[in-house]
């Protein structure tokens, strides 16, 4: 290996293979119950709870550990207002046409139309923007790696970590996103990559059979 500045790994803890087989499966029970819902109580979320999940989300992975990510966590009632004002124009050109049948069919069984109440309810949306350049600090601008990789990890870790905390989340994709840059005064090195919505579910909030169904282990994985 090349010379490079190191440390050595101090905080590596070996939990004995018992311990490993409680926590991974006591980690998988706990994951099972993480469900994607469209039914928001306007229930208040304190905000260092969603920071310490962001932060948790920047310890992700990223080509070159640029972090090529920016999470930009909206509250703010005229702020939500403007999103949902603005995903809706999009969501209802993508259900009245742009989608296509097959699309509209596979969207079916999951019940959703171009109607987004909770992107005003919900006490939290993340916008999360992915960066074209970038570096190991904020102001550096060279070529970023594996971005959408990168993005995707540390979307996934902050969907885990506000599912750990005891939140609900919802992904939400508009297409196009792009009306999220000017919303969130991102620059044009930003393209919007998902919208998360994060609260409480509301007390009628349901998840679609369709959700239900998981492949089984042996559907997803393969073992050599
Ligand atoms: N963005 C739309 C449509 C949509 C697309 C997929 I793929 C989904 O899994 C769910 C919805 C919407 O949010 O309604």
């Amino acid at each position: 290996m090349q010379s490079h500045d190191c440390s050595p790994l101090a905080d590596f803890i070996e939990y004995s293979p018992e311990e490993m087989l409680l926590r991974s499966s006591a980690f998988y029970e706990d994951l099972k119950r993480r469900h994607s819902i469209r039914k928001f109580s306007d229930k208040p979320v304190a905000k260092e709870i969603i920071e310490n999940c962001i932060k948790a989300a920047g310890t992700a992975p990223s080509g070159a550990n640029h972090q090529p990510w920016q999470f930009v966590a909206i509250q703010d009632a005229d702020i939500k207002r403007q999103v949902r004002e603005q995903a809706e124009n999009h969501e209802r050109g993508f259900y009245e046409g742009r989608a296509g049948d097959e699309w509209l069919d596979a969207l079916k069984p999951l019940g959703t139309d171009s109607e987004k109440p909770y992107l005003e309810i919900a006490p939290w949306l993340i916008a999360i923007f992915s960066e074209k350049k970038g570096g190991i600090t904020k102001e550096e601008k060279n070529n970023n790696y594996y971005v959408h990789e990168s993005v995707g990890i540390a979307t996934g870790m902050l969907i885990t970590a506000l599912h750990n905390a005891g939140l609900a989340t919802l992904t939400h994709t508009p297409k196009p996103m792009s009306f999220l840059n000017k919303i969130c005064q991102r620059s044009d090195n930003d393209r919007a990559y998902m919208l998360l919505i994060a609260g409480y579910p509301a007390e009628d909030a349901t998840i679609p059979a369709h959700a239900q169904v998981k492949k089984s282990l042996k559907d997803i994985a393969t073992f050599l």
